[in-house]
């Protein structure tokens, strides 16, 4: 068979391109404009080095404004760098969590995944690109910082000599010895799902008059996956969808699952005849947000209500075997893991830390504050897992409730969660789009107050029992990530913790995370930001935060 023949076309290295929190993310004309992504998609592949020759590569996205011209210059470029085959998603589509389930059932080299999570699409709004490894875990920090070098000495692009592919058909075509696969976006990762729950349950758990849900794709990715799972595999109705078909633009919306940003279904669920239960998912698919009727799980409890009651998961009924957070990500899970008696780990930001404690048998759950949630089945944070892990939930302490009887609602099973173990109260803040050396300021003088701050100093009314700028070291393969957050513990478990965003496209993000642990029943049903608020007044005036940014209030509060 013929090889492709590869066209070298000339280039120079194009200042920023450094992949943040997870992959690299900049406005969409930043993107379109000459060689940008090809540049950073060849800086890949001259990091990754010899050993892509003859591998097969995943290719998919969250059907974001240029994702498919991206498609066919990243097809082109994965020709001329010695790719034997690349596998895509129909029209270019392919959720997170399938790209990683899809890497890893068909024991893939890697996959690359088109897409800038919740941020808004669009041609005014943001593209972006992340590379995901062998195991379908997010590149680790070894191989992001290659790329990067890559791309300050690039100056020739290796296209392989091909015509534009009809990415819209399943199936083979092949170009001499290259080929190209198109696949169905949501088989593979339907197959691991099954191998995660029970299905025929969850639909009978669904058939009950008694119970009903709306999902809302947001216009992004997740739409073809919620029909075909939620609905004709699960037996919901039509109904239960809403904004379910993809577009490039999220049809102006910001795929963002949070109570700001998936304003209509919050109606929906403080409405007169709220479902049972309502869910979100990003951009992407790898975020979700879980609701009841009126009522709303933080994420942080999210991760550890699944942990604490995973009996209800087939996938996990020999138990689990560690449970892992992210550092800001509130301390719910790790009362339920000492309980457990499991293994627990404390990550920095980031899903790409979680992988080498799943590969290592170490961690079966984990979770973000930041909406994400997921498993050791694949190793992305995954939307999807979540809604069927809350149904599973549902379904198991719904066994012995008739049709008809006191349905068992996700506000039931939190008050249980927190009678048992106590409520942390938890809240983030985000201010956007802030001017980077304002941002840089707040950060300075955050580090100021730690380095002035021994333990048993006052702040306000909560005693300092540690004050440090977060530190991971790998239990698995040692390596460090250093200066990840600016953290207050105070004595009575408290936290306030400082952190600059490492996704967004445009000036800096502030992140202030917060959180109280309370074991007084009377105070479980209190509002957070009224809980919280005394605690939230000692961090605004520790970071002086509106003196330096001119803010007076986040742009976003979660
Ligand atoms: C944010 C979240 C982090 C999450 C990351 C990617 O990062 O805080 O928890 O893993 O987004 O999520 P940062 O650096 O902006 O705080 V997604 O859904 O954008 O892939
Ligand atoms: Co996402």
């Amino acid at each position: 068979v013929k090889t492709v023949t590869t066209k070298e076309v000339a280039t120079k290295p194009i200042d920023g391109q450094k992949t943040g929190t997870s992959g690299l993310r900049k406005r969409t004309q930043v993107f379109m404009s000459e060689n940008y992504l090809a540049n950073w998609v060849q800086s890949l592949f001259y990091a990754l080095g010899d050993e892509i020759v003859g591998k097969t590569l995943a290719l998919g996205g969250d059907g974001r404004y240029f994702g498919k011209e991206a498609a066919q210059i990243i097809i082109k470029l994965a020709a001329g760098n010695g790719f034997k085959r690349i596998v895509i998603g129909k029209d270019a589509l392919l959720a997170t969590p399938a790209m990683s389930a899809l890497i890893r059932r068909r024991k893939l080299y890697g996959g690359l995944l088109m897409t800038a999570s919740h941020n808004p699409g669009g041609p005014d709004n943001d593209f972006g690109i992340k590379f995901n490894y062998s195991a379908g875990e997010p590149a680790p920090e070894s191989i992001t910082d290659k790329i990067y070098d890559e791309t300050m000495k690039i100056s020739a692009l290796k296209f392989g000599d091909l015509s534009d592919v009809d990415l819209s058909k399943v199936g083979v075509t092949a170009f001499g010895s290259f080929e190209v696969e198109v696949v169905d976006s949501v088989e593979d990762y339907l197959s691991t799902l099954k191998e995660v729950f029970d299905f025929p349950l969850l639909k009978s758990f669904m058939a009950r008059k008694d119970f009903s849900m709306v999902f809302d794709g947001m216009h992004a990715v997740t739409g073809p996956y919620a029909k075909r799972i939620l609905v004709e595999e699960l037996g919901a109705p039509d109904s239960s969808l809403k904004d379910c078909e993809p577009s490039p633009t999220f049809n102006g919306g910001h795929p963002d699952p949070n109570l700001t940003y998936a304003e209509e279904l919050v109606k929906i669920m403080w409405g007169d005849k709220a479902p049972t239960m309502g869910a979100a998912s990003d951009g992407d698919g790898d975020r979700n947000m879980i609701l009841g009727d009126h009522f709303f799980i933080t994420p942080s409890d999210s991760v550890a209500m699944i942990a604490a009651n995973a009996e209800a998961i087939p996938y996990y009924k020999s138990g689990l075997k560690g449970v892992a957070r992210s550092m800001p990500t509130s301390g719910a899970l790790d009362r339920v893991a000492s309980a457990l008696k499991l293994p627990f780990f404390e990550t920095p930001t980031g899903w790409k830390f979680f992988g080498n404690l799943m590969d290592a048998g170490k961690c079966s759950v984990c979770g973000e504050e930041s909406f994400g949630t997921g498993g050791d089945h694949i190793r992305e944070k995954d939307g999807i897992f979540a809604v069927l892990a809350w149904l599973s939930i549902l379904a198991y302490k719904n066994k012995s409730v008739p049709e008809g009887g006191k349905l068992v609602g996700i506000k039931d099973v939190a008050m249980e969660h927190w009678n048992k173990y106590g409520r942390n109260f938890f809240s983030r803040y985000d201010y956007e789009e802030v001017d980077s050396a304002a941002a840089a300021s707040v950060m300075d003088q955050v580090r100021n107050i730690i380095a002035s701050s021994p333990k048993g100093t006052k702040l306000g009314s909560f005693t300092v029992d540690a004050a440090d700028d977060f530190k991971y070291v790998d239990p698995i393969d040692g390596s460090v990530a250093a200066g990840q957050g600016l953290r207050f513990v105070f004595a009575d478990g408290s936290r306030i913790i400082f952190r600059l965003s490492g996704t967004g496209s445009a000036g800096a993000t502030i992140r202030m995370y917060i959180e109280q642990y309370s074991n007084d029943p009377t105070q479980y049903e209190k509002d957070a930001q009224e809980a919280l608020a005394p605690i939230i007044k000692v961090a605004l005036e520790l970071s002086q935060l509106e003196k330096f940014t001119g803010r007076e209030r986040p742009t976003v509060i979660t």
